[in-house]
């Protein structure tokens, strides 16, 4: 996306905040590993959603006033031998081109112009990223810059941010549904790619290696999230990072994975037996899976309550397995129903959006149908991207293949 996206998402930001405020959002750093070792680096996602800058400590603080905005970002300065090191750190003019800021003053100055602003520049309230999940989440910047706030200037008031960038990144713009296509091609490349390459007897890293090659060759160098790939009874755990299992003949393959393109990552699942030919078994119960896809892509369209999405595709699914004979009450779901199936994705793999809504148009989420049958040794799921128009859905994933027949036909091909 070009730096008109991220001036936008800004600009409605401080529209909906209180007059007389502060806006402070950190990119983050990479937390350590071990002795001199760091992980790599993730800039939080609110913080790139508004600056689309990938740079360790650095910090937007912007002061909304009544007509007017001072927007700052403070960056690292050049630091020569420390560039040596670690690479070169990004330039004003670069820091403009990204995100179209056009003030930095360097990291080292926050703290002193922050005071500034709540002694003398007539701040009332200060806007943070409080984005804890729970209470034993370790402490970002913002928490500890709370707690200094509270301590040097009581009389200043702390809000959250998060309800408003929740609201703001619901609905996804144009710009970011392209980049989400292309994000799409790619993960269907590389499915198709492990597809092709599947036979009895291959490990899951090597399906792996097959997904990443096709990433990287497109130069996305990390995936949307970590893929689970999975062979056999490994699919019977839903979030498996372990790549070491081995496809035995007969076997189904999971994968639940996605690309990352213009920071936005899409979340796409297929199964498929790596002999390439469907068993009874298998067939009975993708068919299930496809079929409640399918009937999802069909109803879905603006003013659904979100958490009825989960309810239906249950629903249906049960439906579908009933008429196979596989259950007989809606009681039983649960053994072969494990997980809810329509979280959205956008700059997060599960994006943060408000809270009980309804579909509108531009929301992106999964409908993603898991089967479980631990007895047969079946497991897989059918995850596709959905996004919502005007008077209805688009399947964003429906050419990776996903019919019995599709699959089948790649699978087999000279
Ligand atoms: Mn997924």
């Amino acid at each position: 996306m070009n730096k008109e996206f991220y001036q936008e998402n800004r600009k409605t930001l401080y529209e909906n905040v209180e007059k007389n405020s502060l806006i402070i959002l950190f990119s983050g750093h990479a937390p350590k590993r071990s002795n001199d070792e760091n992980y790599e680096f993730y800039a939080n996602r609110n913080f790139l959603y508004l600056t689309n800058v990938e740079q360790e400590n650095t910090a937007l603080m912007t002061a909304v006033y009544e007509d007017t905005e001072e927007e700052y970002l403070y960056i690292l300065p050049p630091d020569k031998m420390a560039e040596r090191w670690t690479g070169r750190r990004l330039k004003p003019v670069e820091i403009e081109g990204l995100s179209g800021i056009q003030n930095t003053r360097y990291v080292d100055t926050f703290l002193n112009y922050l005071g500034i602003y709540l002694r003398a520049r007539g701040i009332e309230t200060v806007y943070l990223d409080f984005d804890k999940l729970d209470s034993e989440e370790a402490d970002t910047e913002s928490y500890r810059l709370a707690r200094y706030i509270q301590k040097e200037f009581p009389y200043v008031q702390m809000k959250n941010l998060q309800e408003q960038l929740r609201a703001q990144r619901t609905i996804k713009k144009p710009c970011e549904i392209e980049a989400l296509r292309k994000a799409e091609e790619i993960t269907g490349e590389a499915i198709v790619a492990m597809m092709k390459a599947s036979k009895a007897g291959m490990y899951e890293y090597q399906y792996k290696a097959e997904f990443d090659y096709v990433l990287a060759q497109h130069g996305v160098l990390m995936s949307g999230f970590p893929s689970i790939i999975s062979a056999g009874d490994n699919n019977f755990c839903i979030h498996y990072y372990d790549y070491r299992g081995q496809a035995k003949d007969g076997d189904m393959i999971l994968n639940d994975v996605g690309a990352r393109w213009n920071h936005e990552i899409n979340d796409v699942s297929r199964g498929w037996p790596c002999n390439g030919k469907f068993s009874d078994k298998q067939k009975l119960l993708y068919q299930c899976a496809y079929n409640t896809s399918e009937y999802m892509f069909s109803i879905l369209k603006p003013g659904i309550p979100m958490q009825d999405v989960d309810r239906m595709i249950r629903e249906y699914c049960y439906e579908e397995l009933r008429k196979a004979g596989v259950c007989e009450s809606y009681d039983e779901i649960g053994t072969y129903m494990w997980h809810g199936g329509a979280h959205h994705i956008g700059f997060d793999v599960h994006d943060v959006v408000s809270r009980n809504i309804k579909t509108a148009p531009g929301m992106v989420f999964c409908v993603d149908v898991g089967i479980y049958h631990e007895e047969w040794g079946i497991g897989f799921r059918l995850e596709d991207n959905c996004l919502i128009t005007e008077d209805g859905c688009e399947n964003l994933s429906a050419a990776i293949p996903r019919t019995i027949e599709e699959i089948e036909e790649i699978m087999n091909q000279e």
